[in-house]
């Protein structure tokens, strides 16, 4: 319907209904106190579903614990929970990230995705939406995952549900930060950058870093305003790559819209009791069926949004 991107900035979603004419438009001079009015008409009546998105520059995607929340810890003065268990972060946080002394970005950190996030399993997903108004994206990787696991299985897992989420998004600009690299050797770390790389078969740029450390965050801080600088240069130069990026967004925020409205369908459908075959072993963690006494239980996911958004429209009043 409308789309609120700039303070101050009106939308007319409901025509108001004519005011009607009280008894004063009638006076004249031989009648000096008129009984005659007109009544108002009623106006229109809507209802609205509003969507609030995070206002962000940059977007972190990865998986819990790879170090997102660290990350924007370390890099701005915001202060997100941090801890070794997975699903530590169940809103988005943003932090305001200062380069040098009169420039600066903002960074969002959006809770962990999992495999299956694009169907429902899990917190992201009701957040990917918030990356599309981001204009780059980073993704973490844990390089030295306790578990001995590849990290180039937790990057394929997430760029798979980037895919299945949005394509569009995936053609958004996109670096890999492998995270976690104090936990390595140098040889070790070598090895394991290139191994990563080969296997996604990654073209576009990487960073090592640990975020705990504070090590390499401060090279990837300057990359990333100046990335946003030359962007915002050619945008402003060149009214055909202006275009193309707004067409990117619309895309984006199309297909997310479109997604999401399929997984509440599905919701709704599995509420009423209909149950498709290959979702009866639905063990997402954003299920919220029917309690037993009819009503109706809502998501951690769910939850996590709602109180996201009191806290911006509470901090939007204050
Ligand atoms: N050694 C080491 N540990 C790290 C680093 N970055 C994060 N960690 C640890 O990894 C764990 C998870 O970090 P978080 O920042 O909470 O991870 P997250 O990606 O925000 O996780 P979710 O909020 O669950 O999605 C914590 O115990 C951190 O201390 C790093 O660079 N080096
Ligand atoms: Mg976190």
């Amino acid at each position: 319907m409308g789309d609120l991107t700039k303070a101050g900035q009106r939308l007319l979603v409901a025509q108001g209904g004519w005011h009607g004419l009280g008894n004063t438009r009638f006076k004249s001079s031989t009648n000096r106190a008129p009984r005659q009015t007109t009544p108002g008409k009623p106006g229109e009546a809507r209802d609205l579903k509003l969507e609030l998105k995070v206002l962000a520059d940059v977007g972190l995607l990865g998986l819990p614990n790879a170090g997102k929340s660290t990350f924007i810890r370390s890099v701005s003065a915001a202060k997100p929970k941090v801890a070794d268990y997975p699903f530590t972060t169940l809103v988005p946080n943003l932090g305001v990230v200062s380069v040098g002394r009169f420039k600066s970005f903002v960074i969002a950190d959006i809770p962990g995705l999992i495999e299956g996030a694009s169907e429902g399993a899990g917190l992201g997903i009701r957040f990917l939406k918030h990356l599309a108004r981001t204009r780059l994206l980073l993704h973490l990787v844990d390089i030295a995952p306790v578990d001995g696991s590849d990290p180039a299985d937790a990057a394929e897992t997430i760029i798979g549900e980037l895919e299945k989420f949005s394509p569009a998004l995936t053609q958004r600009d996109r670096w890999l930060v492998l995270n976690k690299a104090d936990q390595l050797l140098d040889d070790e770390r070598e090895a394991r950058v290139s191994s990563v790389v080969e296997r996604l078969d990654w073209k576009g740029p990487v960073f090592v870093i640990s975020a705990l450390e504070r090590e390499g965050t401060e090279e990837l801080t300057q990359a990333i305003m100046r990335y946003l600088d030359e962007r915002a240069l050619r945008m402003a130069e060149e009214p055909a790559y202006a275009e193309q990026l707004a067409e990117l967004d619309r895309q984006i925020e199309d297909e997310a819209r479109a997604r999401l409205q399929e997984l509440d369908d599905q919701r709704a459908l599995r509420r009423a009791g209909v149950k498709a075959v290959d979702e009866v072993d639905d063990d997402d963690f954003d299920d919220d069926d029917d309690d037993e006494d009819g009503a109706r239980s809502s998501t951690c996911a769910e939850e996590g949004e709602r109180c996201f958004m009191r806290f911006c429209v509470g901090r939007f009043r204050s």
